[in-house]
């Protein structure tokens, strides 16, 4: 059996009926294979950050999984098709954005995968649902994740 890793996963949308998508999206990630669901945060209200459209709908899902990173990964993106993503310009508004922000203790960077996620540390709409399911969460290579909340303090975030 191959070792079970604690992994944390973004979810937004802020194309459709996104609050919707995210709750489909929290069921979906529930039967990921060789998975288990084990925390979800509440769901938050988000405004844009260096995107358009509407506010975004967001939050982060906690889950033991035996999948390696990058078949993770390829799950993620399934369930961004499965939910009609598209892409016609970075950023666009979407209908899911299923993001690997963290993989166990792991930092991993290769061309199509990058963990911890570049920008968790920057955003609130990923940090304070992070926060939420784990306050003493640690990012590798940048320590404690509690400490960068004063930096989004200025980023628009409510609880639904
Ligand atoms: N995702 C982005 C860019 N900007 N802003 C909010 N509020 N929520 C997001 O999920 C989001 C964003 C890139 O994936
Ligand atoms: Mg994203
Ligand atoms: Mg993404």
């Amino acid at each position: 059996m191959a070792a079970k890793v604690s992994a944390f996963i973004g979810i937004g949308a802020n194309l459709g009926d996104a609050r919707v998508q995210v709750e489909q999206a929290l069921a979906a990630l529930a039967r990921l294979p060789q998975s288990r669901l084990t925390a979800q945060s509440r769901l938050f209200r988000t405004a844009p950050v260096d995107a358009g459209g509407d506010d975004f709908i967001n939050a982060v899902a906690r889950i033991e999984t035996e999948l390696p990173a990058p078949a993770l990964l390829e799950q993620l993106q399934a369930l961004e098709l499965a939910a009609g993503r598209e892409r016609p310009f970075r950023n666009a508004p979407r209908t899911l954005d299923l993001d690997l922000l963290l993989y166990g203790d792991q930092v991993i960077d290769t061309p199509a995968l990058t963990v911890p996620h570049p920008r968790l540390a920057q955003r609130a709409f990923a940090l304070i649902p992070l926060l939420q399911i784990d306050p003493f969460i640690s990012i590798p290579g940048h320590g404690a994740a509690h400490q960068f909340v004063p930096r989004v303090a200025d980023q628009a975030i409510t609880k639904l």
